[in-house]
């Protein structure tokens, strides 16, 4: 009779046993789904965030010869923000770091102005050249404009766009880049042209 009582315990204890490791195992499988199922929320989540945050710069650099003693502005424009050049250097979106008068008042024996953004903000972008000042040789000047992205922490540089272009008039201002970026900061296809808009003119 002992015996047979400590039977019958073994047998239920073998049975809550496996009943135990059952729902355990359904248990687990049901979250392993449940993962599997919010795994490619997850990830779009984590883009999104990334894509939220802004990271890097718009660099728009202006070069003419550096023999040359005209005096070139570089105007710029970004989503959402005014225009920003050698009077007004501070805008939202973009920055001049220098106006560069030719060779007057110079260090450095480049004619080179140079206007960047804190992050990158989708929408368009625009660079206007405005020949302010001309030499006296009052010659053809051949300048180019090109765009680039730089994420500086990771010591990234890519030039997006160039363009060479002319100048001989004084007074005279030309649109040379305008062109999108998407929330990827990846240039929008068929975004980029020259049409003329003034940024000077609406100061
Ligand atoms: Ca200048």
């Amino acid at each position: 009779m002992h015996d047979s009582f400590n039977e019958l315990k073994a047998i239920d204890e073998d049975q809550s046993n496996t009943v135990f490791r059952d729902v355990t195992l359904l248990a687990l499988s049901g979250f392993v789904a449940i993962v599997l199922l919010l795994l490619p929320w997850l990830n779009l989540k984590t883009k999104q965030e990334i894509i939220k945050e802004p990271v890097g710069s718009v660099i728009i650099e202006l070069f003419w010869p550096n023999d040359i003693d005209a005096d070139l502005d570089l105007w710029v424009r970004g989503p959402n923000d005014g225009p920003v050049g050698y009077s007004k250097p501070s805008g939202i979106v973009f920055n001049l770091l220098r106006d560069d008068r030719g060779l007057a008042g110079d260090y450095t024996p480049l004619n080179y102005e140079i206007s960047f953004t804190r992050g990158i903000t989708p929408g368009e972008y625009q660079a206007n050249v405005h020949l302010f000042k001309h030499d006296t040789s009052k010659s053809k000047i051949q300048a180019t404009v090109s765009a680039s992205l730089v994420t500086p922490d990771r010591n990234y540089r890519k030039q997006i766009l160039e363009k060479t272009f002319y100048l001989n008039k004084e007074g005279k201002e030309k649109t040379i880049l305008r062109f999108k970026l998407d929330n990827n900061f990846k240039l929008v296809s068929g975004s980029v042209n020259s049409l003329r808009k003034s940024l000077i003119g609406g100061l």
